[in-house]
């Protein structure tokens, strides 16, 4: 079976339990079983992981080169600021859909700017915990064509 990556970054784990005005009332758990539950219909395996440390978030983008066939990530505040993230998507050479749970541009200057933008295959933000399900089904699409081509 084809597995992908779903990494979350700084923060993620407080979701559900903090700030719900902003990020809603799921937790990552339950964001991770949609994920699992969406990823069986596309015929997709998931490896799903959080870490509050960016150097692990570049191990584990190195341990997807190994082991998947694409990535998707919500790198959190490490979006706005990660050099290190850029690059090692870049290496990687996997493709990788960045995900937010919130709209970025309807909030703080601040969160306008990605440094893993420009290495995505493409970015989707603003749906909650759909994002990351709307993102499965862009990643299965972008695998389909890869397998035919
Ligand atoms: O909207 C997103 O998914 C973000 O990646 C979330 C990050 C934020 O820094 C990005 O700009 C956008 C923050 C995640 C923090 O999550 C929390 C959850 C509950 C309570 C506090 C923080």
């Amino acid at each position: 079976m084809t597995t992908v990556y779903i990494l979350n970054g700084p923060n993620l784990n407080l979701l559900g339990l903090r700030e719900p005005e902003i990020y809603g009332h799921d937790t990552l758990s339950s964001i991770e079983i949609a994920c699992r539950t969406k990823a069986k219909t596309l015929g997709l395996e998931v490896v799903f992981k959080q870490t509050n440390v960016e150097g692990e978030l570049v191990n584990f983008i190195h341990e997807a080169r190994e082991k998947a066939k694409g990535l998707i990530i919500n790198a959190g505040a490490y979006t706005h600021t990660s050099v290190a993230l850029h690059d090692a998507i870049k290496a990687v050479g996997l493709p990788a859909i960045e995900v937010h749970l919130s709209n970025v541009y309807a909030r703080e200057a601040f969160r306008h700017h990605s440094y893993i933008s420009p290495v995505a295959r493409g970015v989707i933000c603003g749906f909650g915990p759909q994002s990351y399900e709307l993102a499965l089904d862009a990643l299965s699409a972008i695998l389909k064509k890869k397998e035919k081509a």
